[in-house]
């Protein structure tokens, strides 16, 4: 964190621990965030307060929030470069989140795709946290005044929310937050349900199958792409119509950095069982050190808990100056 005092841009980023942590997150985020250490003073969370949006079982939940910081610092998550805070520790996220609240319409949030798909899915919880998701996001990310958020195509529209609250707040007062711009990762790969290519792999999905956990064991991976879904062409190629090889084709080549060419080439006249065997086998490789250092970290709670403490410390010092001034603008008498 010594390294944050220098003027570099600002990016902040999320990942919720709902669940283990997939190879959707991590070849999509995570190992984007960890290059991007260096370049930027990077601030990470862990949006445990999204989470609760969707009921979890406590001691799950509890499970899930130590094994995905342990996961993230296995990645290569470096708390000395970046500070990396649970979220709830970080009491300026909920008061900001309150605020914002009342500068955003009803209607915004009701435009929201996230809020249409979650409700469908959880029909029975359409809870009001659920609705004011997005004031919650963009609260985390006006906190640190970011210049850049990376943003998978998912969360793009609350990004864009984000940049209309901040704007709209700077408009009525005058200049408090910095408007963020969405990062595109220079790579990084939109992984799909090995199961339903149609739609991206997630860590909530019900079906097992449908993701490969940071924490599946080598014969577990190799089963799981076995099964994968493809097609009956049976040809190793780019194409459309062919979301299940061209989903396996994108974790391989992020992985081994061949291009597709390369790949059609190499798998030319062999079926997809080879093919399927040789992804498996480039993610179990891929795995297998961060594998190695999360059993580390896990068993190494004072050394977690260390990290998460300093990082709070930090980040709440950081993210009140911000709310105590938008606050100020607002009329509140600060104590
Ligand atoms: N399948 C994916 N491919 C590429 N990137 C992905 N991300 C998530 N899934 C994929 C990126 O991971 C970061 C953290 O995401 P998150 O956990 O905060 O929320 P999410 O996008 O809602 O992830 P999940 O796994 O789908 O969680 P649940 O199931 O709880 O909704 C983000 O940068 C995201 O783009």
């Amino acid at each position: 964190m010594e390294n944050q005092t220098e003027k570099k841009k600002i990016v902040f980023s999320a990942i919720q621990p709902s669940g283990t942590i997939t190879l959707g997150n991590y070849l999509g985020a995570l190992k984007n965030w960890v290059k991007m250490q260096d370049e930027f003073n990077c601030i990470f969370a862990l949006a445990d307060l999204h989470t609760i949006t969707v009921r979890q079982e406590p001691a799950a939940f509890r499970k899930n929030i130590c094994e995905a910081y342990a996961s993230l610092l296995a990645c290569g998550i470096d708390p000395e470069k970046s500070p990396f805070f649970i979220q709830s520790h970080v009491t300026t996220h909920a008061q900001l989140a309150w605020v914002l609240n009342c500068y955003t319409q009803f209607g915004e949030l009701s435009r929201m795709t996230q809020f249409k798909d979650k409700s469908a899915k959880h029909a029975d919880n359409v809870n009001a946290g659920l609705f004011t998701y997005p004031t919650l996001m963009a609260a985390d990310i006006l906190l640190y005044q970011a210049d850049m958020v990376p943003v998978g195509a998912d969360q793009k529209q609350h990004l864009e929310l984000a940049r209309n609250i901040a704007e709209r707040f700077n408009g009525i007062y005058s200049p408090t937050f910095k408007v963020p711009d969405p990062y595109i990762a220079k790579s990084g790969a939109r992984v799909m349900s090995l199961q339903d290519p149609l739609k991206k792999m997630s860590k909530s999905d019900e079906n097992a199958n449908s993701f490969v956990t940071l924490l599946d064991k080598p014969d577990g991976i190799m089963k799981k792409f076995k099964r994968a879904v493809t097609d009956s062409e049976a040809r190793v190629a780019y194409g459309e119509g062919k979301d299940g090889i061209n989903n396996l084709m994108s974790i391989y080549a992020t992985i081994t950095g061949k291009t597709y060419e390369q790949i059609e080439q190499e798998f030319d006249g062999k079926g997809y069982g080879d093919f399927k065997t040789a992804v498996g086998e480039a993610v179990v490789e891929e795995l297998r050190p961060v594998q190695e250092r999360f059993e580390r970290y896990v068993a190494d709670k004072a050394y977690m808990q260390e990290c998460y403490k300093k990082s709070a410390d930090f980040a709440q010092k950081l993210s009140q100056r911000t709310l105590d001034k938008a606050m100020k603008k607002i009329g509140f008498v600060l104590r």
